[in-house]
């Protein structure tokens, strides 16, 4: 065995003065080297610290651990418990011995420090520190203290070495120190220390409760579970050291025998009891061998050998600083640990209802309605308190009525901020509900307008208010009795804003209709457009412009009703009536026009007709021949076919003035068709006139002319032809009276009258001519003969 103990803390006085404050010292001169070696200052570090009442056996228990530890962790061999030494071998390591006095002063730790490696890779250092035993007559209570509370700081297992049983002081005791030690440590909510292990030595009730571990087991369960067998005071003591550490374990060690009381009692295995012996190597591989260590902790962290350090520094401090609190006698420690125990339920209990008052699920309370919550509360805490087994006087006792009362009063502030705050957080609340609500009816008005539909506005009004409603509803549901006034408040800003959106979207609504609706004007004005188009090109007739009118107007329709018009039904419905209107009236117009224009037409037409028939007429009213009245005819006809051609067209169509002239030419045909007709039968009575009249008038000349005899002489005969010429002459001529005269059928029949005329006068010349002849030859031969031939001539006279 190479190492030695070395005392890292020492206890002296500030001064000599008898009041002097204990200080303690620290012994970093040898701590330090030995903690920052590099062979362990980056290990995880297991402390094992003996601790407990003076003169128990602590530094002799610990050299048996030495032995374990260097067999171990040092010759890596336990397995045939010779670890435990030679009979005759001396117990050596710390610093042990019999008698009354204390032996072990501050606190010590081995110079060597064991390592072990976890097949896991873990590195871990293990160190064993013996402690100054409690209550010696030198030690003063904050000595104690403060040997206990700070080996209990550091180590991570603490063996509370015991002697015969637990009693109630060191249950005590145990708070008070671990009480001590956690004032010196930052209350992090969690267990402050790891292991604690109660130590019994010299177990007297073996029969009646085993030695080991088991037995141990059964003693901690009868004393700090079983409920029933303890006294409600003890209850806190024992509800304090279960939160104070994360495992609490019990070993019952039997005595050593009598042997160690002797003065030359070396600690040799020889001098020891079986069962002693039997339970070190049962106990000591509980606690020191690789699988039962326990690495040191702070605040859930495993700490390493050289932080170690770190925090024996800190600790020290705190202890040694001058604000930090002197532990009382044990009996004022007690009362004030138990007293405050109480208080500190008491307060609890009020802190509790308050709590769950205030709590975040909890409505806000009306400031009045807390207070009074408040004192009640306080009141139940008080009485709670009273009830309790307070220990000490009534003027010791009255500063825990004042502190509860104090705690109450100051967390009452605090949990009226904290009630005051549900009222920010409640209005936050709402108006991130407000916020919420006016994001889902956008979107819920999004979704429905999404589009270019218009929608009616008493539709519109209706899913606006539906949807309203519903957004209402849910800012509704979060309302709470408690902050109705906010609710109200914010729901009225939440309606007012509602309402602008409604504002918003109705205008939105608006103008959809608007643009439906300048969309459906544009597009009847394009339907206009192309039914003008489709009539610019029609024909002039109005049958033609009919049909054209109705297919353009079909077309026009059609291409209108294609425009999308729903929500403007009934602006699309009065477009399309005045597109049909317009296309009517336009082709009203259209056809008025044409009308307008073929009744002019018409006008001109039959002014030409007429002035035709008016030429005709003239021409006829004397009788002409067929070749002066077709010429007639075919000179007025060409000049009113010339007429005709000069009329400008007006619009209409080459077609239809070509046939319109050809109907003049037709009409024009027709009317010649009468007056030739008229004319032939003037004609035709004329010549029967002339041939009637020319006759007469023969008959007039042939009278006188039959009436002449042969013997007649020519100038006879020339006078009473002349006569008779001029006579039926002048009959002839009075059909120049007639006003069906014709002058060519006239001259034709006077010709052929007086070449008859002329023809008779011939003949009647002649036969004068040889009526003289004859007469002559008869009056010279005959004269004679005139007369017998007279007589016989008488029988046939001569012509003349
Ligand atoms: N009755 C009894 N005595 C023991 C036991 N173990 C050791 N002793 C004796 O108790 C005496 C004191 O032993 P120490 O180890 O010095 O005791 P300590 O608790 O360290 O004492 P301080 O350092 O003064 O606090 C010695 O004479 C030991 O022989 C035990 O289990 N029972
Ligand atoms: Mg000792």
């Amino acid at each position: 065995m190479q190492g030695k103990p070395i005392q890292i803390i020492s206890i002296g006085n500030e001064d000599d003065t008898s009041g002097s404050r204990c200080i303690l010292e620290l012994n970093e001169a040898e701590l330090i080297p030995m903690l920052i070696d590099e062979k362990v200052k980056d290990r995880d570090v297991c402390v094992i610290s003996v601790a407990g009442a003076f003169r128990k056996g602590k530094s002799f228990l610990l050299d048996f651990f030495l032995r374990y530890m260097y067999a171990r962790y040092v010759d890596g061999n336990v397995s045939d418990n010779d670890w435990l030494g030679g009979d005759e071998e001396p117990l050596k390591g710390f610093s042990w011995r019999g008698g009354s006095k204390r032996d072990t002063t501050g606190i010590l730790l081995w110079s060597d420090i064991f390592l072990y490696d976890y097949p896991t890779g873990e590195k871990v250092a293990i160190i064993l520190m013996d402690t100054q035993g409690t209550f010696d007559c030198e030690s003063t209570m904050k000595d104690c203290a403060n040997v206990f509370a700070l080996s209990t700081m550091i180590s991570s297992v603490q063996i509370f070495n015991i002697q015969s049983n637990i009693q109630k002081d060191d249950l005590q005791h145990l708070q008070l120190f671990t009480e001590y030690a956690r004032i010196a440590m930052e209350d992090t909510g969690k267990k402050p220390f790891q292991k604690l292990q109660f130590l019994i030595r010299d177990w007297p009730n073996e029969f009646e409760t085993p030695y080991g571990a088991i037995g141990g087991k059964l003693l901690l369960e009868t004393i700090l579970n079983s409920k029933e067998k303890r006294h409600e005071e003890n209850e806190q003591l024992c509800e304090n050291l279960k939160t104070s550490f994360d495992e609490i374990n019990c070993y019952l060690m039997p005595h050593p025998g009598l042997t160690v009381q002797k003065p030359d009692f070396q600690g040799c295995l020889k001098d020891l009891q079986d069962d002693f012996k039997k339970h070190l190597l049962d106990l000591i591989p509980l606690i020191l061998a690789p699988e039962n260590l326990i690495i040191k902790e702070i605040n859930g962290e495993k700490l390493k050998v050289a932080h170690l350090l770190e925090y024996i520094q800190l600790y020290f401090e705190s202890f040694n600083s001058k604000d930090f609190p002197e532990p009382t006698t044990i009996f004022k420690a007690t009362a004030e640990a138990n007293n405050q125990i109480h208080a500190t339920n008491a307060e609890e209990l009020y802190n509790i209802k308050m709590k769950q008052l205030t709590a975040p699920d909890q409505p806000y309370i009306d400031e009045a309605e807390l207070k009074k919550k408040h004192e009640e509360y306080m009141s139940q805490s008080i009485s709670d308190f009273e009830n309790k087994p307070i220990m000490g006087r009534a003027k010791f006792i009255q500063k825990y009525y004042n502190k509860i009362k104090n705690y109450a009063s100051s967390h009452f502030t605090q949990f009226a901020k904290i009630n005051e705050a549900k009222l920010a957080l409640a209005e936050l609340n709402y108006l991130n509900d407000k916020n919420s609500c006016i994001r889902s009816f956008e979107k819920a008005m999004d979704d429905f307008f999404i589009g270019e539909a218009y929608t009616p506005l008493d539709e519109f009004k209706k899913i606006m208010e539906n949807v309203k409603s519903k957004i209402l509803q849910k800012f509704d549901s979060k309302r709470t009795n408690s902050t109705e006034k906010i609710h109200t408040r914010i729901r009225k800003e939440l309606v007012e804003d509602l309402d602008k959106l409604y504002t918003k979207y109705n205008h939105q609504n608006e103008m959809k209709l608007a643009s439906i609706k300048s969309y459906i004007n544009m597009e009847c004005a394009e339907a206009k457009k192309l039914y003008d188009k489709l009539m610019n090109n029609s024909e002039q007739s109005i049958e033609a412009l009919t049909k054209a009118h109705a297919g353009a107007k079909k077309q026009a329709l059609e291409m209108f009703r294609k425009v999308p018009h729903v929500g403007a039904e009934d602006f699309f419905k009065d477009c399309e009536n005045q597109l049909i209107e317009k296309t009517d009236k336009k082709f009203n117009s259209i056809k008025e026009c044409i009308v307008n224009k073929q009744q002019y037409l018409q006008l001109q037409f039959s002014q030409l007709k007429m002035n035709y028939e008016n030429l005709m007429k003239e021409v006829c009213k004397k009788v002409l021949t067929n070749d002066n009245l077709l010429s007639k005819h075919e000179e007025f006809k060409g000049k009113v076919l010339e007429e005709f051609d000069d009329l400008t067209n007006n619009g209409k169509s080459v077609n239809y003035m070509v046939e319109r002239r050809q109907k003049l030419d037709e009409d024009i045909e027709e009317i010649f068709d009468y007056y030739k007709s008229k004319n032939d039968k003037s004609l035709n009575e004329f010549v029967q006139k002339c041939i009637s009249t020319k006759r007469q008038a023969k008959n007039v000349l042939m009278e006188p002319l039959e009436n002449l005899s042969m013997f007649d002489s020519v100038d006879d005969v020339n006078s009473t032809y002349n006569r008779a010429f001029n006579e039926a002459l002048d009959l002839y001529m009075e059909l120049q009276d007639l006003i069906s005269f014709n002058q060519e059928t006239f001259d034709e029949y006077l010709s052929e009258l007086r070449e008859e005329f002329e023809a008779e006068l011939q003949r009647i010349t002649r036969r004068a001519e040889v009526g003289e002849r004859v007469k002559n030859a008869a009056k010279t031969v005959l004269l004679t003969v005139v007369i017998v031939g007279f007589v016989a001539i008488f029988k046939v006279p001569p012509p003349i």
